[in-house]
């Protein structure tokens, strides 16, 4: 309260400024992680509904199909449009609504100020901008199911000359622009604050490994997005004003020539597309390694193998990020020299992969581990991402990319590594952080049976998905009966379908746990996991302004089972 008043000009706040315009990044974190975990039900949601077409084409939703409009449901079935539009959808909100902001908008937000003893980020009233041009970004991108033929309904990569045709689009395009502006706000802070507030004694090589990740995320995001941006802008321009950026000549649509076109290139939106959405994979990505650098340090009660090699690791990928794009486009048609490019360079960001997952296991070795919930969801990381790392590697291949390019292969590969990856490993950073949030603890058993429920449904889901690729299935098909070359892996179609719609009911016990703990878990001291870095050296929740003074730090951030001491831990902020 004292802090509030004075760093406020001494009025007391309101509910409104407390809660609602909070320009304190501990509000805005919580803000960022209620709703992007809302927009990831939704997003869920929407997947639950295309999973029952592809398990059983034809028949009706159950429960819920009587509810869709007719157009888009008839009789309950779903219609082929409202399918595309689902998958688009699921997609883009997953990507650009969910994980992205729940790891760096929530979790950045939260933890990066924290751990390097700043009363908060550099420019608070920007933050907030941020928050709230995220939110009616989300809210717009949702709205555009009530456009006329729905949403829209070319993937979440929206490659002209499809996305031109659909009324949709304008509005995902739109949505787009106000989501990216409010990425840009958000990055720029994180550097700023990175760069500029550390604590005394807050070297760089002093800052935990959560803390690099976020400031190399955000450096990705400052020079992916505004590619992006600007050619979301064009498409707009496109579709609105009938320019011809993104269309050939002659083009026919339906049947029909399409007045507009004429003089553009489909491709160049291919290259705008991916230029960002390479670097945006690891975005989605480095943050949740960090969560989970910073729970096995914890917990195996040993500094980590390789901290400086995971940092260098971090920012190649970083620097790499940024030239291997067009390995999405290797059937696109370029030449064979440029394809041989982009197959070297995406190998070549492979080692620094491999090398900071080889440091994260070494640093189990020779740990006395606490097996922790936290340390349970940063233990499956490990081995169900490294899936997702490695069926990467054919996809890079020209000449493998060949046969599996566009199949279940591709969506089974991303879905290891952003879910049973990133995902996760989110999981794992709100049973780990929760504490400091709330001053209590989210219960033990219901957590357990929430990790073992969700790692096990996750594999039934994704694994056939890897299965029916290998077999030949195509991905971004509304019916995969009518083809016959897809036949022979239908079954798997069912496991994934059942496996998701039980991963959802182990999601139950995760967010009853998470409410009911709010206030009724177990108190909590400052620093329960008696960890290191400096998130742990204020009270939780922490105040407005977060440090009672500010602190100095004398060390490294895993100072663990260092021999001589008392205890097992030397926190940063400890002389000696
Ligand atoms: C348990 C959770 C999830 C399940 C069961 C699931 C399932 C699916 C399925 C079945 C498709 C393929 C649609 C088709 O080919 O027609 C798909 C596409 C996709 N998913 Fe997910 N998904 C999940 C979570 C996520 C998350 C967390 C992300 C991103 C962070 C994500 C990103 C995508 C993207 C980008 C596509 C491609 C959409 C397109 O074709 O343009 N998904 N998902
Ligand atoms: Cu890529």
């Amino acid at each position: 309260m004292a802090h509030d008043e004075h760093a406020h000009g001494g009025h007391e706040l309101s509910f409104m400024e407390r809660y609602v315009f909070s320009v304190d990044h501990k509000v805005i974190g919580l803000q960022y992680l209620i709703t992007s975990f809302i927009f990831l039900l939704v997003g869920f949601a929407l997947m639950g509904l295309m999973r029952w077409q592809l398990a059983f084409p034809g028949t009706p939703i159950p429960f819920f199909g009587g509810l869709f409009p007719s157009d888009l449901a008839p009789n309950g079935v779903m219609s082929g449009e409202f399918y595309n539009s689902l998958g688009a959808m699921h997609g883009t909100i997953m990507v650009f609504l969910g994980v992205v902001p729940l790891a760096v908008g929530a979790y950045g937000n939260y933890v990066l100020p924290l751990q390097i003893g700043a009363p908060d980020m550099a420019f608070p009233r920007m933050n907030m901008m941020s928050y709230w041009t995220y939110l009616p970004g989300g809210i717009l991108m949702l709205a555009s199911f009530l456009m006329p033929g729905g949403a829209a309904q070319s993937g979440w990569t929206s490659y002209p000359p499809l996305s031109i045709i659909n009324p949709g689009q304008t509005v995902w395009l739109l949505s787009m622009v106000i989501l990216i502006t409010s990425s840009l706000l958000g990055a720029i802070n994180f550097l700023v604050t990175t760069i500029n507030m550390r604590a005394p004694g807050m070297s760089l090589w002093r800052l935990p490994v959560f803390v690099w990740a976020q400031f190399v995320t955000s450096v990705l995001l400052l020079l992916a997005f505004p590619p992006l941006e600007a050619a979301s802008v064009l498409q707009l321009m496109d579709r609105v004003f009938h320019t011809s950026f993104y269309l050939p000549k002659d083009l026919v649509i339906l049947g029909q020539a399409y007045a507009g076109s004429g003089g553009g290139q489909p491709l160049l939106w291919q290259h705008l597309f991916w230029f960002l959405a390479h670097p945006e994979v690891y975005v989605l990505v480095l943050p949740p390694m960090g969560i989970v650098a910073e729970i096995i340090a914890n917990n195996t009660r040993k500094p980590l193998h390789g901290y400086k090699t995971m940092v260098f690791s971090m920012i190649a990928i970083g620097l790499m990020s940024f030239m291997v794009w067009a390995h999405h486009m290797f059937i696109s048609g370029m030449s064979a020299s440029l394809s041989n490019f982009f197959l070297v360079t995406t190998m070549i960001i492979s080692v620094p992969s491999v090398a900071l997952m080889t440091c994260l296991v070494f640093s189990l070795k020779g740990g006395s581990i606490r097996f922790n919930v936290p340390m349970l969801f940063a233990l499956a990381f490990i081995p169900l991402f490294a899936i997702g790392g490695l069926t990467g590697l054919p996809l890079g291949l020209t000449v493998t990319d060949i046969y599996l390019h566009d199949t279940y292969y591709v969506i089974g590969h991303f879905h290891f590594v952003v879910v049973s990856g990133s995902i996760i490993a989110l999981m794992g950073g709100t049973y780990y952080w929760f504490p400091k949030w709330y001053g209590r603890k989210m219960n033990d058993t219901l957590g357990r049976i929430h990790f073992w429920g969700t790692t096990t449904t996750m594999v039934g889901i994704f694994l056939p998905m890897l299965f029916m690729g290998l077999g030949g299935a195509s991905r971004r098909l509304y019916d995969p009966t009518a083809q016959l070359h897809n036949l022979p892996v239908q079954g798997w179609n069912v496991v994934a379908t059942y496996s998701a719609y039980l991963l959802a009911l182990f999601q139950i016990p995760f967010i009853y746990n998470f409410f009911n703990s709010m206030w009724n878990g177990e108190k909590t001291p400052e620093n329960p996991w008696q960890a290191t870095t400096l998130e742990w050296a204020c009270p939780s929740p922490p105040p407005h302004g977060n440090f009672e003074k500010t602190p100095t730090v004398y060390r490294g951030p895993y100072e663990y089972s260092v021999p001589g001491r008392k205890t097992d831990f030397w926190m940063q902020t400890d002389k000696n």
